[in-house]
C-alpha cells in the first residue's frame, strides 16, 4: 500500500508492476537518432544457430501470417501503458521457419545504428512475443520503431527493440546496449529485475 502517489481502481492496480505508474499517451524513449528506412536495401534476418537462415524484404515479412497481441508496456524509468494492440509476426513462427538448433539458448536483437538487446530463448518463446509493424491498427511511426520493432510484453520495454533488423540465435549470451550498462539480463517487471547487480551468479547460465 503506497501512501503517496496515484491510486488506481483494483482492476487496474493489479496490472501495474511494483514501482510503475500509468501515463497518458505513449511516451517516446530511445538513445540516439531515428534511423531512416530504405526499403530497397532493408532486410530482416534470423541467423546464427538456425538450420535455415531467414532474410526477408519488408514485403516478404509483412506477407507472412500475422498475429495480434494485446499487451501492457513497462519502461524501467517508471512509466507503463496498458492494452496496446500490436500486429506482426510471432517470434515462434520465425523460430519454426528458421529451425532453431538445440544448442541455441539466447536471442540477440540487432537494430539499425547498433542498438542491441539480449534475452533467453525461453523468454522469447512466450506466445506474446512478436516482431511488429503496427500499433492499435496503425502503422508504427518512425519514433516508435517503424518499419519494425520487437515486442516482448513480459519484460521491461528496453528489450522491445525498435528499428529491428535481425535476431541472432546464440549459445552464449552477449549483453546488449542497456544490459552492458548496468541493466538486468532478464528484466521481468513483476520481479522488479531492473539492474544487473540484482542478478544471481547463474543469471546468464540458467535462463
Ligand atoms: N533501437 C532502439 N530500441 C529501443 C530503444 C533504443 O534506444 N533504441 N529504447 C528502448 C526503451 S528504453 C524503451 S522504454 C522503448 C520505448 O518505446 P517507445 O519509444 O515506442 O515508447 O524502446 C526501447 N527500444
Ligand atoms: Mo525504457
Amino acid at each position: 500500500m503506497t501512501l503517496f502517489g496515484p491510486r488506481y481502481p483494483e482492476e487496474i492496480a493489479k496490472r501495474i508492476p511494483p514501482g510503475q505508474r500509468l501515463v497518458k499517451g505513449w511516451p517516446v524513449l530511445h538513445y540516439g537518432p531515428i534511423p531512416r528506412f530504405d526499403e530497397r536495401e532493408w532486410r530482416f534476418e534470423v541467423f546464427g544457430l538456425v538450420e535455415r537462415p531467414i532474410s526477408l524484404t519488408y514485403a516478404e515479412l509483412t506477407a507472412m501470417p500475422t498475429t495480434d497481441v494485446v499487451a501492457d508496456m513497462h519502461c524501467v524509468t517508471g512509466w507503463s501503458t496498458l492494452d496496446n494492440t500490436w500486429t506482426g509476426v510471432s517470434f515462434r513462427a520465425l523460430a519454426e521457419k528458421a529451425g532453431v538448433r538445440p544448442e541455441a539458448k539466447w536471442v540477440i536483437a540487432h537494430c539499425d545504428l547498433g542498438y542491441t538487446s539480449d534475452l533467453s530463448l525461453q523468454a522469447m518463446m512466450e506466445d506474446d512475443v512478436l516482431v511488429a509493424w503496427a500499433h492499435d491498427g496503425e502503422e508504427l511511426t518512425p519514433e516508435h520503431g517503424f518499419p519494425l520493432r520487437l515486442v516482448v510484453p513480459q519484460r521491461y520495454a528496453w528489450k522491445s527493440a525498435k528499428w529491428l533488423r535481425g535476431l541472432e540465435l546464440a549459445e552464449h549470451n552477449v549483453r546488449g546496449f542497456w544490459e552492458a550498462r548496468g541493466y538486468h539480463v532478464h528484466a521481468d517487471p513483476w520481479r522488479e529485475e531492473r539492474y544487473s547487480y540484482q542478478e544471481g551468479p547463474g543469471a546468464e547460465l540458467e535462463p
